[in-house]
């Protein structure tokens, strides 16, 4: 049963409805980077996955797109409480990489060209969840924003979303990224407000 409360008039406008709680609506593109932006040539950059095991499978440029990229429109929400609505991304679900590897790992430490680190449960990132992605709004992905290719996972807060992606380590068993080693939340599920250490 609903209760409401005398002069409850409901939500404003439909951005409420799809903001998690405590952001706000973001019309431009933030750059938001530790670190010195990374410039990786389509022709030298790797992708890999390491299993638990220790076996690598990697793919070149031409091997991820081999793999069948799909058009992405997705909600996006930092930290840093901007959230942006309807973007639009080109790029290859992890599904497709993850295919045929054999693992018992529950967890993955995502790697980008210049160190960044970032874990997440691979629950969060298989199932259609997550992107290596290359494209935003129709154009190659800047730079700045990660290009040539960042992970792409809408449903955690962005510092999930690796830039400039390079390899996910398989892991049983959780380790913290960069910023879950500096007091951000090992999980960062936007809509529980998973921000910090302890929430
Ligand atoms: N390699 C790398 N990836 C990163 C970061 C970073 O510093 N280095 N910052 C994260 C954070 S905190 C956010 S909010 C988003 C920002 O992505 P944007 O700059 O494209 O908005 O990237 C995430 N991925
Ligand atoms: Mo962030």
């Amino acid at each position: 049963m609903a209760i409401f409360s005398p002069g409850f008039t409901g939500r404003r406008n439909t951005d409420d409805v799809k903001l998690p709680p405590g952001q706000y609506l973001e019309r431009g593109f933030p750059v938001l980077t530790a670190g010195p932006t990374q410039r990786i040539r389509t022709d030298q950059w790797e992708f890999s996955i390491v299993t638990e095991t220790g076996e690598k499978k990697a793919w070149n440029w031409q091997g991820m797109l081999d793999l069948g990229p799909e058009k992405i429109d997705t909600d996006i929400h930092c930290v840093t409480s901007w959230s942006k609505f309807g973007t639009t991304w080109k790029g290859v679900s992890l599904d497709k990489f993850l295919d045929g590897i054999e693992t018992t790992a529950d967890y993955v430490m995502a790697t980008s060209y210049g160190g960044y680190t970032t874990n997440l449960p691979l629950a969060e990132i298989t199932g259609g969840k997550a992107w290596v992605a290359y494209e935003f709004d129709g154009k190659d992905l800047h730079a700045e924003h990660g290009g040539p290719a960042r992970l792409l996972v809408p449903a955690l807060y962005f510092w999930k979303s690796a830039k400039w992606v390079t390899s996910l380590r398989l892991m049983n068993g959780d380790a913290p990224g960069f910023w879950e080693q500096n007091g951000y939340n090992m999980h960062g599920d936007p809509w529980r407000e998973e921000r910090y250490w302890g929430q």
